[in-house]
């Protein structure tokens, strides 16, 4: 078996990869004009033939796809490859509408599992690694992605699954990881249970690999702090892959896309209008060597940004930063553009006397929109008393007026009052939808 997870794969000079692009995308455009009827009609209304794409510099003529189609060809429409070939099935649900279904070959598993692969060599593991697989295994694609990865390096994989916390760092202990992969806020949790027990020095941990949801720096100090890790991003979703479509590498300085399998694209959310390099916008994926559930110009709706400078890593793949959010999560309050994303940051810059744990709850009231964020204090801050809640609130509403623009009403809250995640946490309560 080719050790496609092995750096060599990922470090062509950039014209190499342009042309291995180039050429995966013309066979895959041909094979899905054939296969995909939508992708055929989208085509045709643009009065384009496969062979009027010779290259990745055609790109950008191509039609765009979207969730939405997932949803209208529920649930095999868009495969481009007879049911007897699909290995197996996964499904995301998202925060809202129908669920969706992707596929897999067995090339398709095997990309897959090298993509993740990848990222495990890259943060320095190896066959030696114990990998507690706590993303949840299901349908979701958090669970089967990391294990398969793990098991592809010839590590041993621990197939927890999430949740059960108690356990899930008891067997850590037992079985002696040294990878834990879960969701950013899952870890967060399981380092303030870890603290409670007191056992951080049982603990054989060296990386996390954290991802399916957006966290910030200041997080992953917390994270590594409290867990004695190091504590490394994976981005993927599941209409492209999976986990370990984009990873970072030991330096930790933006996640190296697998470009050789997808090709990546910044384009203006509002226009479609690609956007020059190192420019913010939204993150378009197409898939060049996926056979069972190929896409052309997936709009992912996350928003983030692309580096094509060489990493210390000696990767030549590009990077994107972390994604800031989606444009399907940016609340607009008040007529201004807010990101989740840029709270957590204001909160957790905060330092000691609040958690990480926090809820933001939006409504309309009288046709105006109301604006509260509710923070988790720390038991230390819980028992000072009063005075300092008071202030602590006044110095939260102010950061986050110089950071949004507007000011949220700010409440501190009691210790562990705010719901725990295992898996993606829940921080937007926008209660407007429901009026
Ligand atoms: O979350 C796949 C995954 C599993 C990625 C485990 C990493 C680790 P979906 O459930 O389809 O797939 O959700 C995909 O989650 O479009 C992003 O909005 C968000 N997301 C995923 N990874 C990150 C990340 C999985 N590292 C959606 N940072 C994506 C920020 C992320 N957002």
């Amino acid at each position: 078996m080719s050790k496609m997870w092995q750096p060599e794969y990922e470090a062509m000079p950039r014209e190499e990869i342009k042309r291995d692009q180039s050429e995966k995308l013309c066979r895959q455009v041909k094979r899905m004009y054939e296969k995909v009827e939508l992708f055929r009609k989208r085509m045709d209304e643009k009065g384009l033939k496969p062979e009027d794409i010779k290259g990745v510099e055609d790109l950008h003529k191509l039609p765009f796809s979207y969730k939405q189609d997932l949803r209208d060809y529920y649930p095999y429409g868009l495969f481009a490859v007879p049911m007897s070939e699909i290995r197996r099935v996964h499904a995301s649900s998202g925060t809202t509408g129908k669920q969706i279904v992707v596929g897999y070959t067995d090339n398709d598993l095997t990309m897959w599992a090298d993509c993740f692969a990848r990222m495990l060599i890259a943060t320095g593991n190896d066959e030696n690694a114990f990998v507690q697989v706590s993303y949840g295994l299901g349908l979701f694609t958090g669970g089967f992605g990391a294990h398969d990865g793990a098991v592809r390096i010839g590590a041993t994989a621990i197939p927890i699954s999430a949740g059960n916390t108690q356990r899930q760092i008891q067997t850590m202990i037992d079985f002696g990881a040294t990878v834990l992969c879960c969701t950013p806020s899952y870890a967060m949790y399981l380092g303030e249970v870890i603290e409670e027990m007191g056992v951080k020095d049982q603990l054989k941990l060296k990386t996390g690999i954290f991802g399916a949801e957006p966290w910030t720096e200041e997080m992953r100090h917390q994270i590594e702090e409290k867990l004695g890790l190091k504590a490394c991003d994976i981005y993927g979703l599941s209409e492209i892959m999976g986990p370990g479509v984009s990873y970072e590498c030991e330096y930790q300085c933006g996640m190296h896309v697998c470009e050789d399998h997808f090709i990546p694209e910044i384009i203006d959310p509002d226009t479609g209008e690609v956007l020059p390099e190192g420019e913010q916008g939204e993150l378009v994926f197409t898939t060049i060597t996926k056979e069972g559930f190929p896409l052309i110009r997936y709009r992912t709706r996350d928003i983030c940004s692309l580096n094509y400078e060489p990493c210390k890593c000696g990767r030549t793949h590009v990077r994107m930063n972390k994604p800031q959010g989606r444009t399907d999560d940016m609340l607009i309050i008040r007529g201004v553009n807010v990101f989740p994303s840029q709270i957590e940051e204001v909160l957790l810059g905060v330092g000691g006397e609040i958690t990480p744990n926090y809820q933001i709850i939006v409504d309309r009231v009288n046709n105006n929109d109301t604006f509260e964020v509710e923070v988790e204090m720390s038991e230390e801050m819980f028992s000072d008393g009063v005075k300092g809640i008071e202030k602590t609130e006044r110095l939260i509403t102010e950061k986050l007026r110089s950071t949004l623009g507007i000011a949220p009403k700010v409440r501190l809250v009691n210790p562990k009052s705010i719901t725990r995640s295992e898996g993606k946490a829940k921080r937007v309560i926008d209660k407007r939808k429901l009026h």
